[in-house]
C-alpha cells in the first residue's frame, strides 16, 4: 500500500469552449456519492412527470395485484414507458451509418462577389453558423472508427439565404461514374447477404470482385488503400466536395469549382496494424478525440479552398471536369483559400442532432449551381428520398439541426409531426388576398435562378467517351507517393486480397494493377505470392505516362507544422520524478498538445518525493496505440517489474512497432531492456533527464514517426 499521499497533481484540462454544455466529472456531484442510494423529488429536484405531464410516484415497480401478483394493464405510466422506449430507434443511414457531429462556424476570408452571388462569401469577416457530421461509410452505427473506409465530410451552412449542404468525403475521386451503379458499389462494400460478415471491411471477396470488374474503380481503390482511409484524427484530414460544381456571379457569369477542406494541423494517419488495435482499445478513437478538443478549447479547424475553373482550363484540362473518378490536380489548378471553418460546441444530445441532422445534395443556395456530373445529379434524388425513410416525416426539415437560421416561410403544410404550422386562412397560391394576409410570394429578382446551361442530345443511355481512362490519375495518385507511402499502398492490397478466398478475383486485382504501375502490380504478386503474374486487365485507353506527380496527393509530404493537438502518452509508475513529470506535462502542454497519464492502477502513484499522482488512464486500458508518442517515466525498480507485465510488454512493443518516439527515464530503460532488449534502441529513443531532453523529444515528436524504423518491423 502505497503511503498517505500528501499533494495531488491533477492533469491540467483547458477551460472547457464557452457554448459547449460542461460535463459533471467530479464525483461530488454525482447523486449517492454520500451513501443514499435513493434520491426523490424534493427541494433543487425536479418531479419526474409522464408525457402528460402528470406526476410520477413510483419508478421502481409496476402496479400489480399483490408484490407477488400479475401486472395490471391500467399502469399507464409503465405502459407509455416502454411504449416509448420501444420506439427510440430510426432506422440507421444506408450508408455512413456511423458519424459524428459538431457545432461550429464559417468564416469568409475576403469577398467572392466577383464570382459568385452567394451571401456567405460576400463579407470578409463574416461568419455563417456551421454543422459538421463526420462517418465512415461501409460499417454500421456501431462499427469501430478505425474501419479502413473513406471518410465523410458533411457540412451544412446555415446561410443568410437558406441552407447550403456540402456533403464531401476525405478523399477527392469516387468508385462509379453513374448512380445508378451506387447500390452495387455499395451492396458489394457491406457485409455479404448471407452471412452478414465482415462489418465494416472491405477486406472480402464480394468487393473485391465488384472492384475487379468495374475498371473505374481503380482510382478510388488506390487511394482507399492508402492511408488517407485510416485518419489518424477527424482534425488531421482533410475533405473534398469531389464534384465540379458552379459558382454564379449577380451578372450570371459562371465557373465551375472544385471545393476542398485543408485542415489546419496538417495531415496524418496511423498504421494499418495501429489501427486493428485501436479499433479493439477505443472502437470510438475519432469521436472521442474531436469531442475531447472541443471540450478543453482545442477547436478543430479547417480552410475552405476553391480551385476555379475557366472555360480555357476545361477544355485543356485532360479529363472531364464532370467525371467523379478524376481530380484537378492542385500543381493546374491552385487552391484558394476563401475561409475557414471552426468546430467550437459538442452536441447537447447524440439523436436530436448528430443523428437527425439530415444532409441533402439538393440544399444549395443563389451563387452555387449543380454540375452535369451524372454522379451529383443522382444524389440530388437520393438524400431528399433516404431521409424521409430515416426520419419519417417530411417535416424533417422543421427540426432544429435542420432548419435554416435565416426566415423562412413555405405554402407546405401538414404531414406527421409538424411543429410550424400555419396560421393564416390562406394555403394557396395564387391568391387574391393582399398583403400579409396573402402569405408569401415567390421572388424573381432575389429568389433562387438555375444557371440557364444550354443543353441538348438524344436520349440515351451512355457514358461519355471523355470518361474512358480509367488507370491515369490512379498511376499518377502512386507517383505522387514517398516509398513510405507506396509500401504501404502495397501492404494494404496486399492484406485486403489476402482475405479474398477466390484467387481468380485477387488476379483480376493485380491484372487492374499492372495498368496503374508495375512496381505496384510486381509487389502486391509477390506478397500474395501468385504463381504467375496476370496479363494487364483490358484497358479502354492506354495508361498515361506523362502526368505529373502532385505533392499535394501524399500525406507524408504534407507534414503538421508542429506537434500541436497531438497526445502524448506517459506511463509512470510509484517512485515517479514528480519535477520531471511536471516538465514534461509543461513543455508538452506548452506545444498545443495533451499529456495522457497512464498508471498500473487508475487510482494513481506515490513519486520519489511522496506526492500523489492520479492516473488517467490504467495501463491494460490504455495501450500505446491511443498516443502519438510515449513516455516511460518509471521509479528505479518498476521497470525491471513491468518488464513481466503483458500490458507493459505491450505498450512499449507497439510503440515500437508502429515507429513512435519513445522518451524513457532509467526505470523506463528497464521495460525497453526486458521488453524489447537494448540493442532496439534507435533514434527514435529520447532519454530525459533535463529540459534540454524535453525539448529533443518534442522536437522528434514533431515529426510524427520515426518511419527509418519501419524496414526492421515490416512482414512483407
Ligand atoms: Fe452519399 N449518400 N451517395 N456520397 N453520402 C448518403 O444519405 C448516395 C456519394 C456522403 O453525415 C445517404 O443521409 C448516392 C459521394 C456523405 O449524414 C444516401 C451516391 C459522396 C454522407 C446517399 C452517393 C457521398 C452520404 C445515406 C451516388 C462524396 C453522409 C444517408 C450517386 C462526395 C451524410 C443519407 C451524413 C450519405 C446516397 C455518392 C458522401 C443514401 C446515391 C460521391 C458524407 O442518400
Amino acid at each position: 500500500m502505497p503511503a498517505k499521499p500528501r499533494s495531488i497533481q491533477r492533469a491540467s484540462v483547458k477551460a472547457p469552449a464557452k457554448k459547449s454544455r460542461p460535463r459533471s466529472s467530479k464525483s461530488s456531484e454525482i447523486a449517492g456519492a454520500a451513501g443514499e442510494l435513493h434520491q426523490v423529488a424534493g427541494a433543487g429536484v425536479p418531479t419526474l412527470t409522464t408525457q402528460q405531464g402528470v406526476p410520477v410516484s413510483d419508478d421502481q415497480n409496476t402496479l400489480r395485484i399483490g408484490a407477488s401478483g400479475p401486472a395490471l394493464l391500467e399502469d399507464f405510466h409503465f405502459r407509455e414507458k416502454i411504449f416509448h422506449f420501444d420506439h427510440e430507434r430510426i432506422p440507421e443511414r444506408v450508408v455512413h451509418a456511423r458519424g459524428f457531429g459538431a457545432h461550429g462556424f464559417f468564416e469568409c476570408y475576403q469577398s467572392l462577389s466577383k464570382i459568385t452571388k452567394a451571401d456567405l462569401f460576400q463579407r470578409a469577416g463574416e461568419r455563417t453558423e456551421a454543422f459538421v457530421r463526420f462517418s465512415t461509410v461501409a460499417g454500421s452505427k456501431g462499427s469501430p472508427d478505425l474501419a479502413r473506409d473513406v471518410r465523410g465530410f458533411a457540412v451544412k451552412l446555415y446561410t443568410k439565404q437558406g441552407n447550403w449542404d456540402l456533403i464531401g468525403n476525405n478523399i477527392p475521386v469516387f468508385f462509379i461514374q453513374d448512380a445508378i451503379k451506387f447500390p452495387d458499389v455499395i451492396h458489394a462494400a457491406k457485409p455479404e447477404p448471407d452471412c452478414d460478415f465482415p462489418q465494416a471491411q472491405t477486406a472480402h471477396d464480394n468487393f473485391w470482385d465488384f472492384i475487379s470488374l468495374t475498371p473505374e474503380s481503380i482510382h478510388m481503390a488506390m487511394w482507399i488503400m492508402s492511408d488517407r482511409a485510416i485518419p489518424r484524427s477527424f482534425r488531421f484530414m482533410e475533405g473534398f466536395g469531389v464534384h465540379t460544381f458552379r459558382l454564379v456571379a449577380e451578372n450570371g457569369r459562371s465557373t465551375f469549382v472544385k471545393f476542398h477542406w485543408k485542415p489546419k494541423l496538417g495531415l496524418q494517419s496511423v498504421l494499418w496494424n495501429e489501427a486493428v488495435k485501436i479499433n479493439g482499445a477505443d472502437p470510438d478513437f475519432h469521436r472521442r478525440d474531436l469531442w475531447n478538443s472541443i471540450q478543453a478549447g482545442s477547436f478543430p479547424e479547417w480552410e475552405l479552398g476553391v480551385q476555379l475553373l475557366d472555360d480555357a482550363f476545361v477544355k485543356r484540362f485532360p479529363f472531364d471536369i464532370l467525371d467523379p473518378t478524376k481530380l484537378v490536380p492542385e500543381e493546374d489548378a491552385p487552391v484558394r483559400r476563401v475561409g475557414q471553418l471552426v468546430l467550437n460546441r459538442c452536441v447537447d444530445n447524440f439523436f436530436a442532432e448528430t443523428e437527425q441532422v439530415a444532409f441533402c445534395t439538393q440544399n444549395i443556395v443563389p451563387g452555387i449551381d449543380f454540375s452535369n456530373d451524372p454522379l451529383l445529379q443522382g444524389r440530388n434524388f437520393s438524400y431528399l428520398d433516404t431521409q424521409l425513410k430515416r426520419l419519417g416525416s417530411p417535416n424533417f426539415t422543421q427540426l432544429p439541426v435542420n432548419a435554416p437560421r435565416c426566415p423562412f416561410r413555405t405554402l407546405q403544410q401538414d404531414g406527421h409531426m409538424a411543429t410550424i404550422n400555419p396560421i393564416n386562412r390562406v394555403n394557396y397560391e395564387p391568391n387574391s388576398w393582399g398583403g400579409e394576409s396573402g402569405g408569401p410570394r415567390e421572388d424573381p429578382k432575389n429568389g433562387f435562378r438555375s444557371y440557364p446551361a444550354q443543353e441538348e442530345g438524344e436520349k440515351i443511355r451512355q457514358r461519355p467517351e471523355t470518361f474512358a481512362d480509367h488507370y491515369s490519375q490512379a498511376r499518377q495518385f502512386y507517383m505522387s507517393q514517398t516509398p513510405v507511402e507506396r509500401g504501404h499502398i502495397a501492404r494494404a492490397f496486399t492484406f485486403e486480397l489476402s482475405k479474398v478466398q477466390k484467387v481468380a478475383i485477387r488476379e483480376r486485382v493485380v491484372a487492374h494493377l499492372r495498368n496503374v504501375h508495375e512496381d505496384l502490380a510486381t509487389e502486391v504478386r509477390r506478397n500474395l505470392r501468385l504463381q504467375t503474374m496476370p496479363k494487364p486487365a483490358l484497358a479502354a485507353l492506354p495508361t498515361r505516362t506523362d502526368l505529373k506527380p502532385s505533392r499535394a496527393l501524399s500525406i507524408l509530404q504534407n507534414p503538421p507544422p508542429s506537434f500541436a493537438g497531438r497526445k502524448v502518452g506517459v506511463l509512470i509508475s510509484d517512485g515517479v520524478d514528480s519535477k520531471l513529470l511536471g516538465a514534461l506535462r509543461r513543455a508538452v502542454t506548452g506545444a498545443g498538445a495533451t499529456v495522457e497519464i497512464v498508471a498500473p492502477n487508475v487510482g494513481g502513484v506515490e513519486a520519489s518525493d511522496g506526492t500523489w499522482i492520479e492516473a488517467d488512464q490504467k495501463l491494460d486500458g490504455a495501450p500505446s496505440v491511443l498516443y502519438d508518442a510515449v513516455a516511460l517515466l518509471l521509479g528505479e525498480s518498476a521497470g525491471a517489474t513491468l518488464a513481466n507485465v503483458a500490458p507493459a510488454r505491450d505498450f512499449i512493443a507497439d510503440a515500437f512497432a508502429h515507429l513512435k518516439v519513445i522518451a524513457y527515464t532509467a526505470g523506463g530503460l528497464q521495460l525497453i531492456e526486458g521488453a524489447l532488449g537494448r540493442a532496439k534502441i534507435d533514434e527514435g529513443f529520447v532519454k530525459l533527464q533535463s529540459p534540454k531532453s524535453i525539448k529533443t523529444f518534442l522536437d522528434a515528436c514533431a515529426r510524427l514517426r520515426v518511419w527509418s524504423r519501419e524496414p526492421k518491423v515490416m512482414l512483407r
